[in-house]
């Protein structure tokens, strides 16, 4: 990449002439971010190649959440709670936060951006709660994609609030049938198909054949995503956010989505850091930290044989 037309943070107008932020890396990746639900819609290593997927019915028209990416699920999880699904940060415009608190990071990366979201009047109708969400998206030397989220309780009424959050990440993979995810073997799960009823997951890794909802509790804090035919390893790791949500919507829910295509199925699954068993509480003045790091790492092993344990137990 010529050094001249490289900008770490680039400022645009994206689909639909949303504002968009571009962030980029010296060795050729990138990420784009939308204000419009504080969204990443785009992850690219340094060939260029898309990490994450977004459908190609995906609307960028408010209210509706743009249909990939990764979506912030705040203050709410799907349905645990009284709100619309997943919460309504995901269809908020988000600010650029110009003045963030200081940020501990040994990273000499400058292609980050801080954005920030607070309640409007119509929000605390709803939510009547006030916050401060801070959120840093970052690209690190390495190309990996980081999402750093801070809440903070602003309310002046001396009273708590709690919420469950997720960051409902879409990965782009070659083909689901061909996908395997390691790191929630035999941990309890709650199957969002089966009435969230608790389950426990079997001892292999995971693999998929048909549709998939589930809520997987207590996890590891680091997963991984082995795509064979790409070659490609995804390692998912999490801070602060204890759960997993393993979803794929397969062929029937796949046709019921106006925004995702009948055969789209086939080449995402979404894997979610997430914080849904157990609410955070956080008092006046108290503040909660979500962190999500995601590599792409090229699986020079054929298929099968990549020892996940080795990605997993690495640090
Ligand atoms: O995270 C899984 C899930 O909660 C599924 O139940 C499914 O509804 C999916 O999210 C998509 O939700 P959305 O509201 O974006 O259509």
């Amino acid at each position: 990449m010529s050094t001249e037309k490289f900008l770490p943070v680039e400022f645009c107008k994206g689909n639909n002439g949303l504002d968009k932020i571009v962030l980029r890396e010296s060795r050729g990746s990138s990420a784009e971010v939308y204000l419009y639900g504080g969204h990443v819609t785009s992850w690219k290593n340094d060939h260029g190649e898309e990490l994450l997927f977004v459908s190609s019915k995906a609307t960028f028209k408010p209210p509706k959440a743009i249909r990939g990416g990764i979506p912030i699920c705040f203050p709410q999880f799907a349905s645990h709670g009284s709100l619309e699904s997943h919460g309504f940060a995901r269809n908020r415009f988000w600010s650029i936060d110009t003045d963030p608190p200081a940020f501990p990071t040994n990273s000499s990366s400058k292609a980050y951006i801080d954005l920030i979201l607070r309640p409007s009047e119509e929000d605390l109708k709803i939510w009547p709660h006030s916050f401060e969400f801070r959120l840093r998206v970052a690209l690190t030397p390495g190309g990996d994609l980081m999402l750093i989220s801070r809440v903070r309780n602003t309310s002046t009424d001396g009273k708590p609030f709690s919420f469950t959050f997720a960051y409902h990440t879409y990965f782009s993979v070659s083909d689901i049938s061909e996908v395997r995810v390691e790191g929630l073997e035999t941990l309890d799960y709650l199957d969002n198909l089966q009435n969230k009823e608790r389950f426990t997951e079997q001892g292999d890794a995971i693999t998929f054949e048909s549709e998939v909802d589930k809520i997987y509790l207590s996890t590891p804090t680091k997963i991984a995503i082995l795509d064979h035919e790409k070659k490609r390893t995804f390692v998912i790791r999490k801070d602060g956010l204890p759960d997993a949500v393993v979803w794929n919507p397969w062929d029937k829910k796949a046709k019921a989505m106006a925004d995702f295509g009948d055969d789209e199925y086939k080449h995402m699954l979404c894997v979610e850091a997430a914080a849904v068993e157990k609410p955070i509480t956080l008092k006046p003045g108290e503040e909660w930290k979500g962190r999500l790091e995601l590599s792409g790492v090229p699986s020079s092993y054929c298929s099968g044989q990549l020892d996940p344990q080795k990605v997993l137990s690495s640090s």
